[in-house]
């Protein structure tokens, strides 16, 4: 049995679930909902110490990031395979990896709460909002509450961390020129890697950043038409209010 911790609306959260529907896994989903802080529950903290989701458990074992996950499932449950057999593609799978972790997640989330939590990072009281930050284990979660409530981010700011998501893009742009997906005619956790960072992207109403790339504007539609996509959307009917 896999048990997955996660939130509908968490892209680091639809890796996991993307690779496990690829894989035609039914994992035991325990929903998390921030917007209630239950990340911050000390029986949650127990399983992931940095207060956020995803969370996996398989047969007793905690394993934590959503990139070590991906991995892990493709060792566990290897069909069909998600990993390029080939040691110099697996070493470019991996620069992806490192890709959407270092750079696009991080700059991802200052636009995301920007958009999305501003409203209610300042509806919060200021004693309220001190308490659920003295709570996150996260300082840089915490900092990106703060701004949005205190001190929104400029557009110089949001215009840096786009051009770092642009960076991606362009990355993208140049591998799918020559190819189906991003290492090759192999669909792989280099895509799945990508793909909820460009529906996050989408749903922010941000995807007239690709309009001018357009073999990334191919390959999101080819992404979309898998039927792995609609698993995130089943998510997000089940568990958004
Ligand atoms: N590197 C971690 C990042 C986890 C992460 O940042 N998760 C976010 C959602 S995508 C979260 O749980 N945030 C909690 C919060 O905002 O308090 C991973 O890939 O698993």
């Amino acid at each position: 049995m896999i048990e997955l911790y996660l939130n509908w609306n968490a892209v680091c959260a639809m890796k996991v679930v993307l690779c496990l529907a690829e894989k035609n896994l039914q994992p035991v989903i325990h929903h998390i909902d921030l917007s209630k802080f239950e990340q911050h529950a000390p029986d949650y903290l127990k399983l992931n110490p940095g207060g956020v989701v995803p969370t996996m458990v398989h047969e007793g074992t905690v394993i934590l990031e959503s990139t070590v996950m991906l991995e892990y499932l493709d060792d566990r449950f290897p069909t069909p395979p998600l990993r390029p057999a080939d040691p110099v593609l697996r070493a470019k799978m991996r620069m992806w990896g490192k890709l959407v972790d270092d750079q696009v997640h991080p700059s991802i989330r200052p636009i995301t709460f920007t958009q999305i939590v501003t409203e209610r990072a300042r509806a919060m009281s200021e004693e309220d909002r001190a308490a659920m930050l003295a709570r996150t284990p996260k300082k840089e979660i915490a900092e990106l509450w703060q701004r949005v409530a205190n001190a929104p981010y400029s557009d110089e700011e949001l215009g840096y961390y786009l051009h770092k998501i642009e960076d991606a893009l362009d990355r993208m742009e140049a591998s799918l020129q020559t190819s189906t997906w991003l290492l090759g005619e192999q669909y792989t956790l280099a895509d799945i890697g990508m793909t909820p960072y460009l529906r996050r992207l989408d749903q922010l109403g941000k995807s007239a950043l690709w309009q001018a790339r357009p073999a990334v504007v191919k390959w999101f539609g080819r992404i979309q038409a898998r039927p792995s996509y609609a698993a995130m959307d089943e998510l997000k009917l089940r568990y958004a209010a």
